[in-house]
């Protein structure tokens, strides 16, 4: 689903979708009506993962409300679901006291400890036909979340059980945290006010495949990376702009109602299905079991499934499912007597260190990469890891030579724990980061405040490859055929020096490229026409790539994807960038004054000045003007367009365009992965082809409906 916060989203799209209402009455009651949906249908998203209308139909009623509360500022509501970002950002964090105490788990480090706990829990309990509930435990950062009259009032960490920090502003922005209770929870009265003041407790948490984006965004802004999900998700929700919370897509689980008894709930297997009920995400992988066997049985599973898992666990939590029973067994100093927290074993495995290189990045960083024979890890081979900066070298002491102890963080990112210090070899030397960059030799330099050392040379080869290859990626000017090898290439044979040398190359200068491969006769293998021809029409096409593209493409220091859209969004042309002061870059909603200033920085260097000026010579666009305003939400992302016949109102090349404007990826070819192929008249073998794969085909006017709209076609055409 399109985030219907998501500071990069462009605002309400003027001239679609239902007109204002007539007067503020009107204006109320639909306000009130879209929330009521809004809110269920985020409920069935977020909740239940069961989603009833298209994202885009989603986005469409928020973006509904929005007008209407842009129109009638005074119907605007905190709860409203508009209103998860907004809140001033915060200074420091108030502290906050729990209504209750928030106790910590003991652990059981093994099966046998887990034995242990069951039979300390004594016969009486296990005789009277005791139940338990496992739950996976989530790998996440403890949260309370107290509403008031249905409504969120406030969020706060665990801290020391006691006093926690209050993050309410932040915990917002995450939307499987429900703003209201939903009213089917509730049992008597329909007075909203009749709720009693409620706190619930859970997990927020960043799933693997968030981590991973995060980490992969942080690497673009040329900004270190986390850990793990679980830093990810701590870090996230003490931000002091919510905007960032916002950004890194958090989620939630929630197990546990602060004073159930208060609601008639008698166990935890009521209290699970009531907050479900209430509208909090719940994890559905729990069991309710009858014996202790059972209970044991979840725990040896949950070892091996975690790695199935789209989240961090690192244990499971065994409950005594009935609160009578609970009350009875009470609570040691510190946790409960009626739960305990069984542990994964960790996946750790030993090998040998045999190289610390250097890696250049595009921005001159050097970051040190520890290579070591091959070790199966939570599934994988594993030979190398990341060691971050020359700090996290040392203050991990691993040398050449080392026997390491390896682990892969969030169970995929390889990680080297530390050295096993008693198998060090004599010799083995503590490593220092070079003097010198390893690919260009230039004087490396390490600002005094920062952790990243970089090479300090603009053109040094290695860097440059990687600002190269970055402009053909993906999310830049996606240029398929410029990978490593064939750019690596093109800066041995001199043709390729920046990125605007790339639209000087033709098909004949392409075809002739030399691959470095020698044929039996010794002469060398050239790229030849065919890919030398596909590689020059996807330069060319690339010329018309949105101004966000660009502007990430251009390698910007902290100019990722999204602030490169929210650029593109405010400014529009390169030009108009280019003439706009710090300040007004950094009033940018998502951008701030850090950004604002590497990007002044950026544009005031004359090398990089006169690539543009060459890039825009050249006939790359770096303008959105003329392509109806700002960025158009990406409704179609995810879908892929064949065009095939001809069109009578538009080129096919426009329609591409303006298919790709809307987040579609337009290809050439039909296969089983295509969306939709669009034939207009003489359509031909692609029409066939399409026919043959049972591939959706729309015709002219349909295609003209989806880009009025911006909606995915129907299931009618
Ligand atoms: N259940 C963590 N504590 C949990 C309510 C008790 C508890 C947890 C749990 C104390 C998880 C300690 C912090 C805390 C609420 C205190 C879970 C998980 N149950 N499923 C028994 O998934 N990580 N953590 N949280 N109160």
């Amino acid at each position: 689903m399109t985030d219907p916060v998501d500071p990069d989203r462009p605002g309400p799209v003027t001239g679609t979708g239902p007109a204002l209402p007539a007067d503020a009455a009107d204006a109320a009651k639909r306000a009130a009506a879209l929330r009521g949906e809004i809110e269920r249908h985020a409920y069935r998203y977020y909740a239940l993962d069961a989603p009833e209308i298209s994202d885009a139909a989603y986005d469409a009623l928020v973006r509904e409300l929005e007008g209407i509360e842009t129109r009638w500022p005074e119907l605007v509501t905190p709860d409203s679901p508009t209103q998860r970002v907004g809140t001033a950002p915060s200074q420091a964090f108030a502290p906050a006291r729990h209504a209750q105490r928030m106790y910590s788990l003991d652990n059981a480090m093994s099966l046998e400890e887990l034995d242990e706990w069951f039979a300390r829990l004594g016969p009486d309990v296990l005789e009277r036909g005791c139940a338990f509930v496992t739950e996976l435990k989530i790998d996440g950062s403890a949260l309370a979340l107290t509403y008031e009259h249905g409504r969120l009032t406030r969020a706060a960490t665990r801290g020391d059980g006691v006093t926690g920090e209050e993050i309410t502003a932040n915990v917002r922005t995450v939307r499987s945290v429900p703003l209201r209770l939903r009213d089917q929870a509730r049992s008597g009265d329909s007075d909203r006010s009749a709720w009693p003041s409620i706190e619930v407790r859970g997990e927020v948490y960043m799933s693997k495949p968030s981590f991973e984006r995060l980490n992969a965004e942080q690497e673009e802004a040329g900004q270190p990376s986390f850990a793990n999900p679980r830093n990810a998700a701590a870090g996230a929700v003490r931000q002091k702009d919510p905007k960032v919370t916002a950004a890194r897509d958090l989620s939630t689980f929630i197990y546990q109602v602060a004073d159930p008894r208060s609601l008639g709930l008698r166990s935890q297997s009521e209290a699970l299905a009531w907050l479900r009920a209430a509208g909090f995400r719940v994890n559905p992988d729990i069991e309710v079991c009858d014996t202790r066997e059972r209970a044991r049985a979840f725990c040896e599973a949950a070892i091996e499934r975690r790695h199935n898992l789209p989240y961090e666990i690192d244990g499971v939590v065994v409950k005594v499912d009935s609160f009578a029973v609970q009350d009875e067994l009470g609570f040691t100093a510190k946790a409960p007597r009626w739960a305990i927290a069984f542990k994964f074993p960790p996946e750790e495995r030993t090998t040998v260190l045999r190289d610390i290189s250097v890696q250049v990045g595009r921005t001159g960083a050097l970051t040190p990469l520890a290579s070591f024979d091959p070790v199966l890890v939570a599934g994988s081979t594993i030979a190398r890891a990341t060691l971050h900066n020359a700090d996290e070298v040392a203050r991990k002491d691993v040398r050449v030579g080392d026997t390491i102890i390896v682990r892969k963080a969030g169970d995929v990112i390889p990680e080297v724990v530390g050295p096993v210090v008693g198998l060090r070899p004599e010799d083995a030397a503590a490593w220092k980061m070079p003097a010198v960059c390893p690919s260009c030799h230039s004087p490396v330099w390490r600002p005094p405040e920062e952790v990243v050392a970089r090479c300090t040379n603009v053109a040094c080869p290695a860097q440059r490859w990687e600002r190269l290859i970055h402009w053909a990626g993906r999310g830049a000017l996606d240029i398929e055929g410029l990978g490593y090898e064939i750019v690596g290439r093109l800066i041995d044979s001199g043709a390729v020096c920046d990125v605007a040398d790339f639209y000087t190359l033709t098909a004949d200068s392409l075809a002739a490229l030399e691959t470095g491969r020698a044929r039996k006769d010794g002469s060398a293998v050239t790229l030849g026409p065919v890919v030398a021809t596909k590689i020059a029409a996807n330069i060319d096409a690339s010329r018309e790539r949105p101004l966000a593209r660009v502007l990430y493409g251009l390698g910007i220091r902290h100019v990722g994807s999204s602030v490169a859209a929210a650029l593109a969004g405010a400014f529009v042309s390169i030009e108009r960038l280019e003439a706009a002061g710090e300040e007004e870059i950094a009033a940018v909603e998502g951008v701030g004054p850090k950004i604002a200033a590497s990007v002044t920085a950026f544009l005031a260097n004359p090398d990089n000045i006169a690539v543009i000026r060459r890039l825009r010579s050249l006939g790359v666009r770096m303008s959105d003007e003329g392509r109806g305003g700002p960025r158009r939400p990406q409704t179609l992302a995810g879908l892929t367009f064949v065009l095939t016949g001809s069109l009578e109102g538009r080129s096919r090349e426009d329609a591409g365009n303006a298919l790709r404007e809307l987040g579609a990826k337009v290809s050439g070819s039909v296969s089983a992965k295509t969306s939709f192929v669009v034939a207009g008249e003489e359509p031909g073998s692609k029409l066939a082809r399409a026919r043959e794969l049972g591939v959706r085909v729309l015709d002219e006017a349909a295609l003209e409906g989806v880009l009025s709209t911006g909606e995915p076609p129907g299931s009618e055409t």
